[in-house]
């Protein structure tokens, strides 16, 4: 595949220096506008607070970009009819020339094209409830098994089975690592009843970590950074907006890739905003974390 690498963004890369990828699925069909154009400019801000360099990533008119800018995430954060792109839609999406906007597969994918090792993002796909009858599993888990790229995210939402996630997670060989917490935090709470495979409370030690494994064997790291406390949301009210969600989809007859998509428009209308909020935090509090772990890579890999 044939990238366009932001100057700055490969000069970083080149350099060795702490560089954070971003995803765009997040923008076109994860928030509304105008504030999805809003935080994709405020992560980037923040990772560069932290002395890294963001590099959102997306297809615009068949070309893959890695590191946006401003216009293109205005773009982007408006225009009708993004494609939703992950592994599958790639080739569809350059020849006809189309603008996509990519998963956390799909970013991972060109993230490690170009040698990003970090990626930033709000929660990550990953088995769907009932789905050892759907075979719905994002295609996040496969690329999170093979590509060297650590993913910080706040867990998974709970409009998937996180039993499931984690077993198939464990079967792909990836380590799930929660930052300064043993459970694994389920997107808009801080914790679930599941526990993480392993816990660390620095940036430092994961970029250890992170270094340790891939000097051995290839693979994926999920960091699972919890939602702050002050903006989590409570666990009984969006249980139950969630399940609803879930039970409209499946009256419905949602399927296939309009699935997350739709769960999450639903989850933001039921909880009346009160979920953007919470999503804009957490995507905050990961920008932040990637950014640090990005700079102690800096100096581990040498
Ligand atoms: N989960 C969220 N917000 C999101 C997504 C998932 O809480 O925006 C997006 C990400 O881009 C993720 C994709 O990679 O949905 C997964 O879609 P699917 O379940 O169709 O694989
Ligand atoms: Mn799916």
């Amino acid at each position: 595949m044939k990238l366009e690498i932001k100057k700055e963004v490969l000069k970083a890369i080149n350099e060795g220096k702490g560089v954070v990828a971003l995803e765009s699925t997040i923008i076109s069909h994860g928030m509304p506008y105008p504030e999805n154009y809003a935080m994709a400019q405020k992560v980037e801000k923040i990772i560069r607070d932290e002395g890294a360099i963001p590099a959102t990533i997306a297809i615009i008119n068949g070309v893959i970009k890695v590191g946006l800018d401003n216009d293109e995430l205005l773009y982007l954060s408006q225009a009708p009819n993004v494609l939703k792109v992950s592994k599958r839609d790639f080739g569809y999406c350059v020849s006809k020339k189309l603008t996509g906007a990519t998963t956390v597969s799909g970013t991972m994918i060109v993230a490690n094209l170009a040698g990003i090792k970090v990626f930033a993002t709000g929660g990550i796909g990953g088995v769907h409830r009932n789905g050892e009858n759907t075979f719905d599993i994002s295609r996040d888990l496969e690329e999170l098994a093979s590509l060297n790229v650590a993913v910080v995210c706040a867990g998974a939402k709970s409009i998937l089975d996180l039993g499931l996630t984690l077993e198939y997670l464990e079967t792909k060989g990836v380590e799930v690592i929660g930052y300064k917490t043993s459970k694994l935090p389920a997107f808009f709470t801080k914790s679930s009843e599941f526990n993480v495979t392993h816990r660390l409370d620095s940036a430092k030690e994961v970029a250890a970590l992170l270094d340790a494994k891939w000097k051995l064997i290839d693979g994926g790291v999920v960091v699972a950074n919890p939602i702050p406390e002050k903006d989590s949301l409570d666990e009984k009210m969006i249980n139950k907006i969630i399940n609803d969600a879930l039970v409209e989809a499946a009256e419905k007859g949602i399927s296939g890739k309009e699935t997350t998509p739709f769960l999450l428009a639903k989850v933001k209308e039921l909880t009346e905003g009160k979920s953007l909020e919470a999503n804009l935090a957490l995507v905050y509090n990961n920008a932040k974390v990637a950014a640090q772990i990005a700079k102690e890579l800096e100096s581990v890999s040498k």
